[in-house]
């Protein structure tokens, strides 16, 4: 009878729970301007760039990435040790709420690790983010020899669209 009970009440506790996750803090991170740099084919290697913004107001945590086109994708910082830049590893990346994080080179990124093939300019990228939260966040990253090749290439379609 008792476990009847704990079945019964699980049953109706569970739902709300989904419910409250659907709606919950971790909906608000939101990806922009991703993008991965396109290295010399043949590299087993690049980096993925992106913005991450927190619209909400607890903190969003990041735990791991992946990328379509690679085996892995690890979170690297770099860090000055003894006058030499190093790259890092990051367990984790903490997004304040209302915070702007950009990923950018010199700084922190995405390594995109185990690359089938290199991407190319004009190729599109699928970047995700797994968080603390288990939920996953997504986004499709442009594919360019550098952010500024990407914006000029955009300028020009958006001059050729008019
Ligand atoms: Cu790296």
């Amino acid at each position: 009878m008792i476990r009847t009970g704990m079945a019964i009440l699980l049953a109706s506790v569970m739902p709300l729970t989904a419910v409250a996750q659907e709606s919950g803090q971790d909906t608000v991170l939101e990806i922009e301007n991703a993008w991965v740099r396109a290295l010399p084919p043949g590299q087993p290697n690049t980096a993925a760039y992106l913005t991450l913004v927190n619209r909400g107001e607890v903190a969003v945590v990041v735990e791991s990435a992946s990328a379509d086109v690679a085996d892995k994708a690890e979170m690297h910082t770099v860090r000055s040790v003894d006058g030499l830049m190093r790259m890092e590893q990051l367990q984790s990346l903490e997004v304040a709420p209302g915070e702007r994080l950009e990923l950018a080179p010199g700084g922190t990124h995405l390594m995109l690790l185990g690359l089938e093939t290199m991407p190319v300019s004009g190729d599109e990228v699928q970047l995700c983010l797994q968080l603390a939260s288990q939920r996953e966040v997504c986004a499709l990253a442009d594919v360019g020899k550098s952010r500024d090749s990407l914006d000029a290439q955009n300028h020009q379609h958006n001059q050729h669209d008019h």
